[in-house]
């Protein structure tokens, strides 16, 4: 572990640190922002605007996480500030249905076109745990197919080879998930289409679904290789297997309709997080009517929360999709900007004799330190993560604040300008 020199400019964060971890496990709520990767102790937060964060001792920092990629409209959007303030003075709550929750799914509806049905639950976690098991019970098959070092939230059959915390941590096999909850899990590398012919030939018909990150984000930010995606299709197709694309990253960030519009590829479910709720707890999972239909209280696969489609977060979520789907601009400026991240990061690195790979599409980037290309998690965890963890920190204590583990992506937002970017880059100079 890289020991870094705690920079004196922080420590309210330390204090804080230290009793968080008198009540929360490791001080953290959710492990990848514990720096356990990078080293050193996480920057308590306390509010923030725009491109910007800052912290519990009054630091700034360019915000290149914005809470792992629902800001994309950067932090506390007019708009939806006042959004969320017209409701809370209605009602936070009822735990009945409301008209806000069809004017939600009739808005993802617009956006995403093979959307038919939408369900609304209140994490990824949820969306993605929710879509595997209609997919079971529409097919009435068991196995699934998943990719090494893609992350589709915590639910015990995806923490098998999984990225994200799983990866940054090393976490093989993760104790307390019985052998029969993953015995169904089959694992195939990401970009390699013959691994999953393979998993075909060998299980036929038995394969409910296929869950994939069109973009994968939860290894750094890894692209599909060409044909990848479309190979997926037509297997899928072929031995009526539930195709599930996890756009909880991608979802409303690559594109208004997401990586099915930016990839042009259809899947036959959809998961969505983090941009829908604009930064309240809201996931969602939708798709083929004839696969939903299988939902309770229609069918009988049973799912529920009783948060979901709450009112106060889908008054979040339809002021962010409303301002993307009037403003589809947004996503040129951002691919735009991420474009000119992406390439003053190499520019600035080549300059220092330092090799990177830069992997980025639309505001979706990551850096890696290597000089191979990075098309799977196998070569995403031999590229030089030490030097990644002396860059973070580096980057951090010139005020930008990137993931604190080299296996995530970074997301840019909206609110993010050529000043940032200028920023960004200068302080690498200084490394
Ligand atoms: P949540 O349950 O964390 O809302 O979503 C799970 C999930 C599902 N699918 C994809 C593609 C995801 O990226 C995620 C969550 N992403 C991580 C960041 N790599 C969330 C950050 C965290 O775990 O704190």
């Amino acid at each position: 572990m890289h020991k870094m020199k705690m920079s004196s400019k922080r420590q309210k964060s330390e204090v804080l640190f230290a009793n968080a971890k008198l009540s929360i496990p490791g001080g953290v709520n959710s492990p990848v922002r514990a720096f356990k990767s990078v080293g050193g102790n996480p920057v308590f937060m306390e509010r923030a605007e725009g491109a910007y964060l800052y912290d519990a001792d009054g630091n700034s920092y360019i915000d290149y996480i914005n809470s792992w990629g629902p800001m994309i409209l950067g932090h506390n959007h007019p708009t939806v500030v006042e959004a969320v303030k017209l409701q809370a003075e209605k009602a936070f709550s009822f735990g009945t249905p409301t008209q806000l929750e069809t004017e939600m799914a009739e808005l993802v509806k617009s956006l995403v076109q093979n959307v038919e049905l939408i369900r609304f639950v209140s994490s990824g976690t949820e969306a993605c745990m929710s879509a595997l098991r209609l997919a079971r019970g529409y097919t009435g098959k068991n196995k699934f197919i998943k990719f090494e070092g893609c992350y589709h939230g915590h639910a015990d059959p995806f923490l098998v080879k999984a990225g994200s915390g799983l990866a940054t941590f090393d976490i093989q096999t993760v104790p307390g998930i019985p052998a029969g909850a993953a015995m169904d899990t089959l694992t195939a590398k990401y970009n390699d289409l013959e691994g999953v012919m393979a998993l075909f030939a060998q299980y036929k018909e038995d394969i409910a679904a296929v869950i994939v990150e069109p973009v994968a984000g939860n290894m750094g930010c890894v692209l599909p290789e060409r044909g990848f995606l479309e190979g997926l299709r037509k297997l899928c197709t072929a031995h009526h297997t539930v195709l599930i694309f996890d756009e909880v990253m991608t979802g409303f960030r690559l594109a208004a309709g997401g990586a099915q519009e930016k990839l042009n590829v259809q899947a036959d479910l959809i998961t969505f997080g983090k941009v829908i709720g604009g930064g309240l707890p809201v996931g969602a999972f939708g798709g083929k009517k004839e696969i939903m239909e299988c939902l309770a209280p229609v069918g009988k696969v049973y799912q529920a929360g009783t948060l979901s489609g709450n009112p106060l977060a889908m008054a979040a979520g339809i002021a962010t999709l409303s301002i993307l789907k009037n403003n589809t601009f947004i996503y040129h400026q951002l691919e735009q900007t991420t474009s000119s991240l992406a390439s003053g990061l190499k520019n600035a690195f080549s300059s220092k004799g330092i090799p990177v790979v830069i992997n980025q599409l639309g505001s979706m980037i990551s850096v890696f330190f290597s000089e191979h290309p990075v098309r799977n998690f196998e070569e995403a965890a031999v590229t030089d993560i030490p030097l990644f963890n002396r860059f973070f920190h580096h980057m951090l204590d010139q005020g930008i604040y990137l993931p604190p583990a080299a296996f995530e992506s970074w997301f840019v937002s909206a609110a993010i300008s050529d000043a940032e970017i200028e920023k960004t880059i200068q302080a690498i100079k200084t490394m």
